[in-house]
């Protein structure tokens, strides 16, 4: 009995330790500074250069505040307030024990004033109150960091939540003594919700809504500042065998971000941006105004998708990034798709999505009011899957935009709406072996949806009328 006890009592101290890492506090206070040097500061989604074994520093800051229009999404204009020119803010990367000097200007074009609450500050507002910074004027403010970890900086001026919402947000990293674990990329994503007076995706220069953000309802949820900021040209890149680290901040104001990337799981995340070292993650918690740093080595070539797995927000609201891995497959790792048979079961295999706006949608008549209603149309039905802009998504939804497949036949561009559509298409040159699901839509719909995809995006402008519907649907 009393050797059981023992047993457990000694398993338990053991598990205890390991969990624990071997954190110990050190006192940063006391650290001297050896010389000082000018801060690299750099846009999103890259990081300056690890510290790695300098000795803490006087950390010269230069930060400019610059209001400036931007690009929300495709031909959604956005008015932004930043640090350094980019949302999030420029990053800003120090060690334990650094005596930082912050020179924050404010651009003489500026509107307002602004200033500067950073969370790695051990003084009142992070230094808000020291850097209140009027346009056309500098402020300088010196603070010590005490603690290691990666902390969010944000404006703190009144509406502090419109300054926020425009932007006004970045990360500071305070590295341990000796610097974090050496790996092969380090990458800077940060999340922000967007409120703007036109829904989404409505184009033209979008004011900034207080009602929205009041009720936390965003129109865009992105990494950051903008949706494609991670997708495209601007996709990450690594190689197979690579160890990659993402610095994840979320700015806010007002959602959490569950935070998670397709196709990987995090070896390592500092869990909250601190000193606790959680392992063998999947999704890790986010919170407005919080940080966290993961990494994880990719072993298999193919796309990762960064995502908030608030997954509506991913697919409607914009919060979608990519990791593309080049390199040499590892089957025993991930095989691929090993077979791909017809599965039939009863009713066939195209599924049939509910819809609730068939009865009372309104009849178009001129091809104006066909492009209207199509465009609220698409918003609601197609748009989850072939994207805002008609761009699709890589192997998985074909593009609308500029599709070869849709302006070569419009016969049949009508039936895959109708009807949906599974098996191998080529469209652009590109293959797509998916399933659309068939659209529940009245005749009127169908044609005012298509007339509308037909219309934008580069395509034939072709005119498709409900009789042309009715005739594909009385086929057979
Ligand atoms: C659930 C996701 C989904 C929705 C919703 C959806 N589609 Fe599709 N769509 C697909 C997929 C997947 C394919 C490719 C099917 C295949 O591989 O055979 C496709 C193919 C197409 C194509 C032919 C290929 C091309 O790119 O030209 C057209 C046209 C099309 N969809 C139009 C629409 C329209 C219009 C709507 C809205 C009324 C819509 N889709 C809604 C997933 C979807
Ligand atoms: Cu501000």
């Amino acid at each position: 009995m009393k050797k059981i006890f023992i047993l457990i009592f000694a398993s338990v101290t053991f598990i205890g330790c390991k969990q624990n890492d071997e954190y110990k506090k050190v006192d940063a206070s006391q650290i001297k500074v050896e010389g000082s040097m000018n801060a690299e500061l750099t846009a999103p989604p890259f990081v300056p250069k690890p510290v790695g074994d300098r000795p803490a520093k006087k950390l010269i800051v230069n930060m400019e505040i610059i209001e400036k229009e931007g690009e929300m999404a495709d031909g959604v204009k956005y008015v932004y307030w930043t640090f350094g020119g980019s949302v999030p803010g420029s990053f800003i990367r120090t060690r334990i024990g650094d005596e930082v000097e912050f020179h924050l200007k404010n651009h003489p074009d500026n509107k307002l004033p602004h200033n500067i609450d950073l969370h790695a500050v051990t003084g009142p507002g992070g230094g808000a109150k020291s850097s209140f910074v009027a346009p056309g004027h500098e402020v300088t403010f010196s603070f010590k960091v005490l603690n290691q970890g990666l902390y969010v900086y944000h404006c703190a001026t009144a509406p502090v939540g419109m300054h926020i919402a425009n932007g006004m947000y970045g990360l500071i990293l305070v590295e341990p003594e000796g610097g974090l674990p050496p790996v092969d990329k380090e990458y800077y994503v940060m999340q922000g919700d967007f409120y703007t007076k036109g829904a989404n995706g409505e184009k033209g220069l979008q004011p900034f809504d207080m009602a929205k953000a009041v009720k936390e309802e965003p129109d865009y949820v992105v990494f950051n500042g903008k949706t494609g900021s991670l997708t495209g040209d601007n996709a990450l890149t690594a190689k197979v065998g690579e160890t990659i680290r993402l610095f994840v901040g979320n700015g806010g104001p007002n959602l959490v971000s569950s935070f998670h990337v397709i196709g990987e799981i995090f070896d390592n995340v500092h869990v909250e941006g601190g000193s606790l070292v959680n392992h063998d993650v999947q999704t890790t918690l986010v919170p407005a105004g919080g940080a966290a740093i993961v990494d994880f080595k990719v072993d298999v070539p193919g796309s990762l998708v960064i995502v908030d797995h608030s997954i509506f927000r991913t697919f409607n609201k914009g919060s979608l990034g990519l990791i593309n891995v080049s390199g040499d497959e590892n089957k025993t790792i991930y095989s691929g798709t090993q077979s791909d048979e017809v599965y039939h079961p009863e009713g066939g295999t195209i599924q049939t999505m509910p819809n609730e706006t068939s009865a009372k949608a309104p009849k178009a008549v001129t091809l104006v009011e066909r492009i209207a209603e199509g465009k609220s149309i698409y918003a609601k039905t197609c748009f989850a899957c072939h994207q805002a802009t008609g761009e699709g998504l890589p192997n998985a939804f074909p593009p609308l935009a500029k599709s070869d497949y849709l302006n070569a036949d419009v016969n049949r561009a009508i039936e895959i709406v109708l009807k949906g559509k599974t098996g191998e298409i080529v469209v652009n040159g590109k293959k797509y072996n998916s399933v659309m699901t068939a659209q529940t839509l009245t005749d009127d719909e169908i044609a005012n949806v298509l007339t509308y995809v037909y219309s934008t995006w580069g395509n034939s402008k072709k005119e498709v009328t409900p009789a042309m519907v009715k005739a594909v649907r009385s086929k057979k």
